[in-house]
């Protein structure tokens, strides 16, 4: 593709860099790089009042929505039209300092660098932080660009209930982010994220930047194993109705569905939680996750339905009975090949190495590409580790990225499309 032409603008990646390390002492995990904000924590709010505060001192407009999406534009006016940028700032509860973060301070400095530098474009900018990106609290994950784009009522988004008891409308009102601007949101001209690849790619082949072609699909399931409590140590084994052991079952062969499909099938039971979880006591009921990814929408089908035979099975054999609840499920994203393309071209053009790849994580560009031209770039992650407060990406590289950004929005504001 030939270069896009048009303005350009110079980061001032110390800028940026000190920015990531100051929300990192939010909800910062002691000892570690880490940090954990779980949506509309304490944490959560602290860090969103830091970045609007940032927002805002740029003269930008921000607008909050009713389900706590942040948008901050240079047109008065608001981010429809706009070339906007973004991520999140919720994390896992041990996660790292650049997931998501990265997206969007890297955003708030192309507008930065841009309006410091005098820059007239033909469209405005804008940045934006999406609430609930991770799910972990309240799924489905992406909650609030999913919202954003109308694929989650805001009804649905305010009465979901978190497996701490807390409801999301609660909390949002409790931390005081829930806004005024209606949802769904204004579309922008086109959307480009900046993230860590959260994988080990990029780090083993020493390749600078990712152009991301679409995200996996996903498929988040809560089981529920409903036995019979009884003592551990009067109970005959051929009499018990055990639901940890079942669900022990039931992880080993989801873990098998994906050894056996191989590909980019993966599969993970990330909770478990046991009732009443006592060491003399076989348990009443216990309660899992599995959360089933696949670049292929029928193979990613054909892993939900192996697993569902599977648990039918194991629970039949044991007496147990199975309440099965689906916590999220996205199809396959395909980003659009305009943006791609003008990111690869701009990063080869700075003498980047760069290759193609789809997204293993869920991110709110997924979400997006549902309204406007979208595209991503990925920076390495070291050991391509991440959800882990030890996340880390070389300083150079996130200069790089973020300086990639500033050339596809600035170059994006260019295109009609
Ligand atoms: O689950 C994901 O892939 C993302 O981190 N929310
Ligand atoms: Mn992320
Ligand atoms: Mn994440």
């Amino acid at each position: 593709m030939e270069l896009p032409s048009g303005p350009s603008v110079t980061i001032n990646g110390s800028r940026l860099l000190a920015r990531i390390t100051e929300l990192a002492q939010i909800g910062a995990i002691e000892g570690t790089q880490g940090c954990s904000r779980l949506a509309f924590t304490d944490s959560d709010r602290e860090g969103r009042d830091l970045v609007v505060t940032w927002m805002r001192d740029l003269g930008l407009t921000v607008s909050i929505d009713v389900v706590g999406n942040v948008v901050a534009s240079t047109n008065s006016d608001g981010a429809a039209g706009a070339v906007m940028a973004g991520s999140h700032i919720d994390t896992v509860g041990t996660g790292g300092r650049y997931d998501g973060n990265l997206g969007v301070l890297a955003g708030l400095e192309v507008i930065e660098a841009t309006l410091a530098a005098g820059i007239t474009l033909n469209r405005p900018l804008a940045v934006a932080f999406f609430s609930n990106e991770e799910g972990s609290r309240y799924p489905p994950d992406m909650m609030g660009s999913l919202a954003y784009v109308g694929g989650m009522s805001v009804e649905a988004v305010l009465e979901v209930e978190g497996a701490d008891g807390t409801v999301v409308g609660d909390e949002l009102d409790r931390i005081g982010y829930r806004g005024a601007a209606p949802c769904p949101g204004v579309v922008p001209h086109a959307f480009v994220e900046l993230h860590i690849e959260q994988g080990p790619v990029l780090d083993n082949e020493g390749i600078q930047i990712g152009v991301v072609e679409g995200v996996q699909g996903i498929s988040w399931t809560e089981l529920r194993f409903v036995g019979q409590s009884n003592h551990a140590g009067t109970t005959p084994m051929n009499l018990r109705r055990d639901p940890m052991a079942v669900a022990a079952e039931v992880a080993v062969a989801a873990r098998a569905i994906a050894t056996d499909m191989g590909g980019t099938q993966v599969a993970t039971v990330g909770s478990l939680t046991l009732h009443p979880n006592l060491v003399n006591v076989v348990p009443a009921h216990a309660t899992m996750t599995v959360d089933l990814r696949n670049t292929d929408e029928d193979s990613l089908q054909r892993a939900e339905h192996q697993l569902t035979d599977r648990v039918q099975k194991i629970s039949g054999l044991e007496g147990i009975t199975v309440e099965s609840r689906s916590l999220a499920r996205f199809e396959p994203v395909e980003f659009d090949e305009r943006v791609a393309n003008c990111i690869e071209a701009l990063a080869q053009h700075k003498g980047l190495s760069t290759r193609r790849m789809p997204s293993g994580a869920g991110h709110d560009a997924q979400m997006m590409a549902r309204i406007c031209p979208t595209g991503m770039i990925f920076v390495p992650s070291v050991d391509g580790i991440s959800h882990n407060p030890a996340e880390h990406t070389d300083d150079k590289d996130l200069v790089a990225g973020a300086q990639l950004l500033a050339d596809t929005m600035l170059a994006l504001t260019e295109v009609t499309w």
